[in-house]
């Protein structure tokens, strides 16, 4: 693999001559070049910043040097590194990598498909950042196979170099041929099992007082792989929860109506979304938690009823019928038991359930009408920028909105 790096600051990246990076480099695995981006200025000052345009802090770093040291660190590579020995018919040109706290986020996987590349180009900011256009440059044109703005996490750092160093160690470690031993790869926090390392221990067994966990030293394979599978779970749990339970991007959304088949789960879901409801609301009575299984069954049957899924799991629904204790006639359409998973809420769902149950409202249907707690606050937004009004109190803490058809 080819590695360029463009920085203002090529010192800081003499590390990558050091220690993994370093014996990639003397096994032929690795070939870095680093190089100072104001060798592409051209005024006496090196100047390689300015104001930026709109205002606001900081400096940005201006294009030109920009463009200039791409251009020239592409053409060179193409014509002496591995890039120029790549096989015919195959895309040549590098991978340009932008370190930026904007970025999509480095991840063990995109590290993975960064080591199958056999170019990349780092290329360094300081300041606020680069010019976009340097980026909109370099995408728009055939020089380059791909740009990815990269950001390590949320945090900011003070330029890119840090950035590229930890890039480049991440990047070069899966390089084949590279770790000694391919099953410690395998076995990483953040490799195939997405879950954290459990704690590790060498001799000796006791140490200040602290005995290495029994299991370790039993010889037990089986018991040791069990132990370290929980210890992973448990890490996994308290520090990273987010591994556990990957979030839900809605993008695999479905809404459908509603069978006999989905009533546990919504029955379920119900008495999870009526909770924080009661909670908001005290004093007031709420009819989907004290209701039964077979009165839900009841009205999931013979109302119209909408269910969401995501990913196999029901995730939403909404009722809507021509009847209703608040309903003055038939030509309104009264909504209600519209319920989101709690783990999903904010994320629009309550919204599109609603257009969706309106529309599904048959064809005389003049006005919507809907009942919530008066201290439901977010429920209350939701309806209101939907475009319902208020009508006031039905009785104490409740209250009924409605909506003309258009
Ligand atoms: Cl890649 N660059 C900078 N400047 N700040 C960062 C970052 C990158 N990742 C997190 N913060």
């Amino acid at each position: 693999m080819r590695i360029d790096v463009v920085s203002i600051f090529p010192g800081y990246l003499t590390p990558l001559g050091l220690s993994l990076t370093g014996r990639a480099q003397e096994a032929g695995l690795l070939d870095v070049h680093v190089h100072d981006l104001r060798d592409w200025t051209h005024d006496r000052h090196r100047t390689v910043d300015d104001t930026p345009y709109g205002g606001g802090p900081g400096m940005v770093m201006r294009p030109e040097p920009w463009g200039e040291a791409l251009d020239t660190v592409i053409s060179t590579g193409s014509t002496s590194g591995p890039g120029s020995t790549s096989g015919p018919g195959s895309i040549s040109g590098p991978v340009l990598v932008v370190p930026s706290p904007a970025g999509e986020p480095f991840t063990q996987q995109l590290a993975g498909a960064l080591a199958e590349e056999p170019w990349l180009v780092l290329a360094c900011g300081r300041y606020e950042g680069i010019d976009q256009r340097v980026i909109e440059n370099a995408r728009a044109g055939t020089a380059v196979r791909q740009v990815r703005e990269i950001s390590l996490g949320d945090y900011v750092l003070n330029g890119g170099e840090a950035a590229a160093l930890v890039i480049v160690e991440a990047v070069v470690r899966l390089l084949p041929g590279f770790v000694g031993n391919p099953e410690s790869l395998v076995e990483e926090s953040h490799g195939s099992g997405g879950l954290l390392e459990a704690p590790v221990y060498t001799k000796p067994p006791t140490w200040r007082g602290l005995d290495v966990p029994e299991v370790l030293l039993s010889g037990d394979h089986a018991r040791i792989a069990l132990w370290r599978r929980e210890q992973s779970m448990r890490r996994t749990a308290a520090r990273r929860p987010d591994l556990l339970h990957p979030a839900t991007t809605l993008a695999d959304l479905s809404i459908r109506a509603a069978r006999q088949g989905d009533s546990g789960e919504v029955f379920t879901l119900q008495r999870a979304c009526w909770v924080s409801e009661q909670l908001a609301n005290p004093g007031v009575e709420v009819p989907a938690l004290t209701e039964s299984f077979d009165e839900l069954r009841a009205w999931l049957t013979t109302d119209t009823v909408l269910v969401a899924h995501d990913s196999g799991r029901l995730v939403g629904a909404v009722r809507g019928r021509l009847r209703g204790d608040d309903v003055p006639a038939a030509h309104t359409w009264d909504i209600g038991r519209l319920m989101v998973a709690p783990d999903l809420w904010g994320r629009g769902l309550g919204r599109r359930l609603l257009e969706r149950i309106e529309s599904a409202a048959p064809e005389q249907v003049e006005q919507f009408a809907l009942v919530t707690g008066a201290r439901s606050t977010r429920n209350l937004r939701m309806y209101k920028r939907a475009g319902y009004r208020l009508r006031g109190e039905i009785e104490p803490g409740v209250v009924r909105l409605t909506k003309r058809r258009r």
